[in-house]
């Protein structure tokens, strides 16, 4: 399958117009994200979006104690760039019962108000009421504990199988207990390469919907862009242009996870990983494109530790979190701690020269936990 890799397209270009714009705080048209992707002069596009992330959020930089909980990776769709999820019965399938759920969930029970990111595989069988109780056991266990649970793909495949509308599926979420919803399955809208990569899941008009019907009932979801396998720069634009244009229309987006695909155990494990430059990039455009989010994280399982504290300094002002538990990536070949401390986590961004905060799941900053 063909990639379409910055390295080949660069074009000496700099940027002068654009910068001017940043400087008025002008918003960027779809041309001016195309040119900031195929520029040589990349370390003026990092000093502008960290010109924006300072404007935005100061010297700050955000991180929360976290874990993911992937309930089960037993999966019906057939995602060419994942290594997470298995067919029932397959070598490597798993499903947690609500044992195991409670007792993994209470690792964060002493831990002030955490995070617990819930996500799985589009599971055959296992019945509604699964994973209603599976958060409001949780909740009831542990309510210190915040849960954002359950991407769009999760929510249109319970509405699917239950005959329930999305818009109960997302009224029942929130009577059991969830919090917000996670950014996941949004993938690249483009229909060219969705249809390559992800041909069973849900389409790129599907996606935003169920945000935009969540973040009408008061919810606050996060979003994502999986960059790295065989969209074109083109594409990673259009994406975010959809992403900024629901954001005007409902304002419930807190932040961007740049995703970076890691190839290995995959079907498109051909493909090489991104370069550093060009993870920093993606990260620098898509906080210059953004201009009505408030938060780009530097997600530092895909991203690494060391470049995410680099990406402090070209537009992400969130460190994501502890992340115990994550799996998804790792199954795919990434070499980032299993976890990592908060005392770890703050030495990073004060090496960037940034002041770590730690936050909750809305970005309420916490003081003295
Ligand atoms: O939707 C799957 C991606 C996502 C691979 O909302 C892969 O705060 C790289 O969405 N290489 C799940 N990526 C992770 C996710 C997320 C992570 C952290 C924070 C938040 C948030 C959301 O991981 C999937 C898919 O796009 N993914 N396989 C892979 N091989």
């Amino acid at each position: 399958m063909e990639t379409a890799r910055r390295r080949e397209t660069l074009v000496d270009d700099p940027l002068t117009d654009i910068a001017a714009k940043v400087e008025r705080g002008e918003r960027l048209t779809y041309d001016d994200g195309v040119r900031l992707y195929h520029t040589t002069h990349v370390d003026k596009v990092f000093a502008l979006a960290n010109r924006v992330r300072e404007q935005k959020n100061g010297n700050k930089a955000y991180y929360v104690i976290n874990m993911h909980l992937n309930y089960s990776n037993i999966c019906v769709d057939t995602c060419m760039f994942c290594a997470f999820g298995k067919r029932a019965g397959e070598a490597g399938a798993y499903e947690m019962d609500m044992a195991e759920l409670m007792e993994r969930a209470s690792f964060l029970k002493d831990c002030g108000p955490a995070e617990v990111h819930i996500v799985g595989g589009l599971h055959p069988d296992l019945p509604y009421s699964y994973y209603m109780d599976m958060v409001r056991n949780i909740r009831a266990a542990y309510p210190n504990l915040h849960i954002k649970a359950f991407t769009a793909v999760e929510i249109h495949y319970l509405a699917k199988l239950t005959g329930k509308s999305v818009g109960d599926v997302l009224a029942d979420m929130k009577a059991a207990g969830v919090h917000s919803i996670p950014g996941g399955g949004a993938e690249i809208f483009a229909e060219r390469a969705r249809k390559k990569i992800c041909a069973d899941k849900i389409s790129a008009d599907e996606w935003l919907d169920i945000h935009r019907q969540a973040h009408r009932m008061g919810f606050r979801t996060n979003s994502t862009m999986l960059a790295g396998h065989i969209e074109t720069l083109e594409e990673r634009v259009d994406h975010l242009m959809r992403l900024r244009a629901l954001q005007d229309e409902t304002k419930g987006f807190m932040a961007l996870v740049p995703l970076v695909f890691h190839p290995d155990n995959t079907q498109l494990h051909k493909i090489p990983m991104m370069e550093p430059e060009e993870i920093l990039l993606n990260i620098a455009v898509s906080r210059l494109m953004l201009d009505n989010f408030d938060h780009i994280k530097a997600y530092w399982i895909q991203v690494g530790p060391e470049l995410s504290e680099k990406a402090l300094s070209c537009g992400a002002d969130d460190f994501d979190g502890t992340i115990l538990e994550e799996r998804i990536t790792h199954m795919a070949g990434a070499r980032s701690p299993k976890g990592l401390g908060e005392n770890a986590i703050c030495e990073r961004i004060r090496k960037a020269g940034r002041v770590p905060v730690r936050r909750d799941c809305f970005y309420n900053e916490l003081v003295n936990v």
